[in-house]
């Protein structure tokens, strides 16, 4: 069917403003009247008289010669649809005697009313609704955000805390170790001193034994001299016993000798004194005494009743530095395994934001035969109506495109009764309320859940109306 041709511009090239032709291709249907009026289309390059153009007839292997009628099976119409949105549609729907430009172009005048204006008006309306969604689920994003955050710190704060706790204990291991080497060699020292001292012990008392014989003998000897020199006084010189004289002449020759051969045994003892007294006093710390727990135990009362950090290990016995050493280096294992933990959550991908470390609450729906359970930093379980749980997976990893929407991995479920191990993947859609919307199994027991929730929502999906 041939049409109309509606417009002639002037000057040296003229636009025909075609029925069905985009402002971007317009410049393919400008006459240039000195080359003759010719066509080329646009893709194969072939050169056809103009009046061919939108004659009813498809000239152009790419279908270019009819932007505006229904000739060509692979054309294209544009709707220009002012007010509204433009848009191209396939040519096959022009002039069938169904609207579909909303303007109306793509039938002939008259069949159609412009309904552009109210379109608009619908899509305003619903724009301004999905981006109150958006806006509404923004909020409680910016919340799980600054939870999280929170989250995060404090997790900090409790490693930095654990941190500086196992510097003290390795301070305090370092000071009892040293304090234990020390006691273990004065122990060592202590069990010398002590065999040293109860030989001392019997020296002295074999020293004692023997100078308590040679006193006893010294005083009978203090008899015998008594006597002696009580017969040299007051024997009678004129008798002349020879036996008297002779015994009185000794007596004065033992006399003047018995000086030179006295043994001082009093200074030996004193020198045994001495020594063991030096001994006494060497630090032995052999064993521990009955008081030891119950000084030190005091002197923590004492300490903390004055508020005053015990920390004198000067006092303590080698068995309770032993004691306190294994109690601490306990506490540090305890303190460790804690530490790598704490240490393992933060350095965990929760996503955007860390946006999922504070989504601990469950959230729950029923969906076909199933009613599904999903901790979003956790566990996601199916559940049959007998109640009977079957693990689809562990919170794994986050994917996230240049966009910033996510979806996440969860793997690691049960496995499927001769089939593989179960796992699923989720994507969430914004909405404030959070809701389990599709449950679908695209290969046996590989899941596919789309989720409700403010995590689907975006700042750059807002519409600009
Ligand atoms: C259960 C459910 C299903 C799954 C089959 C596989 O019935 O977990 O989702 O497809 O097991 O045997």
């Amino acid at each position: 069917m041939k049409r109309e041709i509606v417009a002639w511009a002037s000057f040296v090239f003229s636009v025909v403003a075609l029925r069905g032709v985009s402002p971007e291709m317009e410049k393919h249907y400008i006459q240039e009247p000195e080359k003759g009026a010719t066509f080329t289309c646009i893709t194969d390059g072939k050169v056809i008289p103009y009046d061919q153009v939108n004659d009813g007839y498809c000239d152009c292997d790419d279908g270019s010669d009819e932007p505006g009628t229904s000739a060509c099976p692979n054309g294209k119409f544009y709707c220009k649809n002012e007010g509204f949105f433009p848009k191209l549609i396939n040519s096959n729907l022009v002039d069938d005697g169904i609207c579909d430009c909303c303007d109306g172009s793509d039938e002939s005048p008259g069949v159609c009313s412009n309904i552009c204006d109210q379109l608009m008006m619908e899509y305003k309306t619903n724009a301004q609704l999905a981006n109150d969604l958006i806006y509404r689920g923004l909020e409680i994003k910016n919340d799980l955000i600054i939870n999280s955050q929170n989250m995060k710190n404090e997790l900090l704060s409790e490693i930095k805390s654990i941190e500086s706790k196992l510097k003290v204990y390795e301070e305090k291991i370092q000071q009892l170790t040293e304090k234990k080497n020390e006691l273990v060699s004065l122990e060592q020292n202590g069990q010398i001193y002590d065999h040293l001292h109860d030989k001392l012990n019997n020296l002295q008392s074999l020293i004692e034994t023997e100078f308590n014989q040679v006193n006893s003998l010294n005083s009978n000897t203090d008899t015998l001299e008594k006597i002696l020199a009580d017969m040299n006084e007051q024997y009678n010189h004129n008798f002349n016993d020879p036996a008297v004289k002779l015994a009185a002449k000794n007596y004065l020759n033992y006399k003047s000798n018995k000086e030179t051969n006295q043994i001082d045994l009093t200074q030996v003892i004193a020198s045994i004194n001495d020594l063991r007294t030096e001994i006494d006093n060497l630090p032995s710390q052999s064993t521990e005494s009955f008081w030891d727990p119950i000084q030190s135990l005091a002197n923590q009362v004492v300490a903390s009743f004055f508020g005053i950090k015990h920390t004198d290990i000067d006092d303590f016995s080698l068995p309770e530095v032993e004691r306190r050493l294994d109690s601490i280096e306990k506490d540090t294992k305890d303190q460790t395994r804690l530490l790598n933990g704490k240490e393992n959550q933060l350095s965990m991908d929760f996503g955007p934001n860390d946006i999922l470390r504070s989504l601990n609450s469950k959230i729950e729906n029923n969906i076909g035969n199933y009613k599904y359970s999903i901790q979003l930093n956790g566990d996601l379980s199916q559940i049959d109506n007998k109640g009977s749980h079957v693990l689809i997976g562990r919170f794994d990893s986050v994917e996230t495109d240049e966009s910033g929407h996510f979806k996440l991995n969860f793997n690691g479920g049960q496995r499927c009764w001769n089939g593989p191990i179960r796992s699923a993947k989720i994507e969430f859609q914004c909405n404030p309320e959070t809701e389990i919307k599709i449950v679908s199994e695209p290969e046996k027991c590989h899941y596919y859940l789309l989720v409700n929730s403010p995590l689907g929502c975006f700042e750059n999906d807002l519409i600009v109306i």
